[in-house]
């Protein structure tokens, strides 16, 4: 399951650079305090494009009619639409190429990406493969080796898939032996992915391509003859994430290799369920398989069956797990016992032994208990009997061998303060490679012998920078207080020695949701923002999120959704009163979940940011749940069409609570990005806030600052998007915001 990247935060790009403000001059008083940013500035008026609002279009939500004015901005594929999208990139790209340092931050961003990344070497079968990016290379090359001293070659090159870098590989799996690799295609950066075949030692691929595959694992049977995946059978129309319909009814196939897709064995279903998406993974020992069902972003059921030596038909599968309350993850198993990483009654995770012979809760054997304060992230199994754990510690990585039959502790793997991006490592190998990354070190590989006493990881490859001095910067984790009082770690990045004069533009970014957590990474985009604006980066661990595991997040979802948006204007409250900026020099940033955090903060607090940057956001709370797999993030919204949800939801839809500040007051400059194939969160959520921004604020003559939308094409939520389009969107927001703030390159 590990192979290379683990536990991916979504949308993990941010935004930089450092400057002067020129015509938001606040003065230092100002700094101190939350007040004033959005004072009306000497600037010139956007025009909007003029768009139609269907006023008579409403709908009845328990009791509360409410508006949809721009309902039609559903349909991507009407003309009008197409005129809208069409309309909004027309002002917003001579705004975004009129920046006059548009080439110069495009050219010192180019010219910093461009350094080797390399990626955990993984071993299949008797060979090791890696990825590796030469620098601006669109996607990453993976290569193999056959031994670590050997020469590299080419294994598999994405860019030879595409003229423009598009196509990216998303999911993959080895057969046991190695011998054949099965690898997800997508293409624009929808989540649909096409599945090939390729033999290792010739190159070649199969004929055949499984198609309508998504949300699937992929996991091969021992005998190195097929994958079970998940495939949505029943979708009917276009299917390349440019659409919008509800994704249902996954099936569970196994595909034997060399034959063609029709043959496929539905092996399980669930027609009562249609919304569940169903994970399968064989066992280590190849004996069983593992089914996992999911209907929200959290808690699992869980099942198993024995593996029978032929996959003709469905498979019985007998049930362990029969209610959504917790996650189980399966580690590996001895015969009949098997361990799974839970939160079942461990709020921060714990590993468990169950016995499927025997499953009943009251047999399960707690393997290594809860830690009392460090979330249990993730576990692993090596060289035969050896744990591998990853704690997160107050947001770091704590790297941890115990022993697989007692639990026991056996080593902390010497760790700088980061986070471990990367591992791989089989239960039959006596051997593993970590990756370390933090804000300022992009990335050390360590390779750890097993058989060798004492264990001593090497360094297995660093990746230096050429023109990226990290001594030149420091990092610091801070704890501020929120509204309520809990105590947020907020990491922060600058040059070292910087002036704490209140005028450095701030970078505050944030996600806050889905027990997913943001911890220290490394990003070209971030150090320019450092190098080039003599900016700060803040990232606050935001409620929501999975730092201080369930509680963490509990804390910031259904009814205490608004404790996630407290928390990132507590962390710009800080960041002002401490003397690092002023409201009018913070840039506000998240992406996805971290969209619509962007988005509310600035309906509720329009004066406390200077610009804020809105990317793939999700906008509309009263219909996300509509749309492709909107339905599935129920568990951190709640169900719009339960009233007490609903009555929770209207408070904070960053499209339902636009509101025209006091006079004087205005919004930050605004940019939403999107893109015509993000089928996690449909452009549509952009394109009804944009409009009803633009509507709302458009006309009043304090609201100088601008209102955009950016609307990329053959792209997606993020996820596989080409270096050259990643650049270009950095470019983007920076001139964005440079413009808008006011600010000039040093
Ligand atoms: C999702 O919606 C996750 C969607 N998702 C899955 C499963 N597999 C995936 C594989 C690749 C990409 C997405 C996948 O649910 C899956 C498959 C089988 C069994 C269980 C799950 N996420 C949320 C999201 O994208 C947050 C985290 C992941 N959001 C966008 C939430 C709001 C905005």
């Amino acid at each position: 399951m590990f192979q290379c990247v683990l536990r991916s935060t979504l949308l993990r790009q941010s935004l930089c650079k450092r400057t002067l403000v020129t015509l938001h001059q606040i003065s230092r008083s100002s700094t101190k305090s939350v007040t004033y940013s959005g004072k009306v500035q000497r600037k010139k008026k956007m025009e909007y494009p003029k768009v139609r609002r269907d006023e008579s279009f409403f709908e009845e939500h328990h009791g509360t009619k409410i508006h949809d004015p721009y309902r039609w901005l559903e349909d991507p594929d009407s003309e009008e639409t197409k005129a809208f999208v069409e309309a909004q990139n027309n002002i917003t790209v001579p705004y975004l190429e009129k920046c006059p340092a548009r080439e110069s931050i495009k050219s010192q961003l180019t010219n910093l990406w461009n350094y080797p990344k390399y990626y955990c070497p993984f071993r299949r079968g008797s060979r090791y493969f890696f990825f590796m990016n030469s620098g601006l290379q669109n996607q990453s090359v993976m290569y193999v080796q056959d031994s670590l001293d050997s020469e590299a070659r080419v294994f598999l090159d994405p860019n030879k898939l595409s003229e423009d870098g598009t196509i990216a590989i998303s999911g993959s799996a080895f057969s046991e032996d190695g011998e054949i690799y099965a690898y997800g295609l997508s293409s624009s950066g929808s989540d649909w992915i096409s599945i090939h075949f390729k033999k290792v030692a010739t190159g070649e691929d199969f004929p055949e391509v499984l198609e309508k595959v998504k949300f699937s694992s992929i996991s091969w049977t021992h005998d190195n003859k097929g994958i079970f995946y998940g495939r949505y059978i029943d979708h009917e129309g276009t299917a390349d994430g440019t659409e919008t319909s509800s994704n249902e009814n996954q099936k569970l196939f196994y595909h034997r290799v060399g034959t063609p897709q029709s043959d496929d064995v539905l092996v399980v279903e669930f027609p009562d369920h249609p919304k569940w998406r169903i994970g399968a993974e064989v066992s280590d020992c190849g004996s069983h398989l593992i089914i996992t069902t999911q209907q929200d972003c959290r808690d699992n059921l869980l099942y198993h069956a024995p593996l029978p030596e032929h996959i003709t038909s469905k498979i019985d599968h007998t049930c362990i797990v029969d209610t959504f309350e917790a996650d189980y993850e399966y580690i590996t198993n001895d015969g009949s016992v098997c361990i799974f990483r839970t939160n079942k009654g461990a709020p921060n995770y714990r590993l468990v032994k169950i016995d499927l012979s025997d499953p009943a809760p009251e047999k399960w054997v707690t393997l290594i208990p809860e830690h009392k304060k460090d979330v249990l992230d993730w576990a692993a199994c090596v060289h035969n009997d050896k744990l591998v754990i990853c704690y997160i510690s107050d947001v770091k990585s704590v790297l941890q061998l115990h022993n697989l039959n007692t639990g026991e502790h056996i080593t902390t793997l010497p760790l700088d303060i980061g986070t471990v991006s990367g591992y791989s490592g089989k239960r039959h190998h006596s051997e593993m490679f970590y990756q370390f990354t933090s804000f300022l070190s992009p990335g050390i590989i360590y390779h750890l012998d097993l058989t060798q006493e004492p264990l001593t990881p090497k360094v297995f490859r660093e990746i230096k920078i050429e023109g990226f001095d990290p001594s030149q910067f420091e990092m610091k984790q801070v704890f501020y207080s929120s509204k309520d009082g809990t105590s947020i770690p907020m990491f922060l990045v600058h040059g070292r020695g910087m002036k704490h004069d209140g005028s450095a533009p701030t970078l505050l970014y944030g996600y806050g949701g889905f027990n997913i957590s943001i911890q220290p990474y490394f990003s070209i985009s971030r150090v320019i923002f450092l190098q080039l604006f003599k900016g700060i980066i803040a990232i606050p661990n935001i409620r929501g999120g999975g730092e201080y595991g369930e509680a963490w997040h509990n804390a910031g979802r259904l009814h205490n959704k608004q404790n996630v948006f407290d928390d990132f204007q507590a962390a710009a409250e800080y960041l002002i009163n401490e003397g690092y900026t002023c409201n009018g020099k913070i840039i506000i940033q998240g992406g996805s979940n971290g969209g619509l955090l962007v988005g509310a903060c600035i309906n509720q607090k329009p004066e406390l940011f200077g610009a804020a940057v809105a990317q793939v956001g999700v906008m509309d709370m009263l219909r996300f749940h509509k749309f492709t797999i909107g339905y599935a993030w129920c568990s951190d919204y709640g169900n719009p069409d339960e009233k007490e949800h609903f009555d929770n939801i209207i408070k904070y839809s960053p499209l339902h609570n636009v509101k025209i500040p006091p006079q004087d007051l205005q919004y930050p400059a605004t940019l939403m990005l999107t893109a015509d194939h993000d089928d996690r969160v449909v452009p549509l959520h952009s394109f009804k806030f944009t409009a009803e921004l633009q509507h709302k604020l458009g006309g009043v003559s304090s609201q100088t600052n601008p209102l955009l939308i950016r609307i990329e094409t053959k792209a997606g939520h993020g996820g596989g998007k080409p270096t050259a389009k990643i650049i270009e969107e950095h470019t983007d927001i920076f001139c964005f915001v440079m413009q808008s703030l006011g600010l000039e390159i040093s």
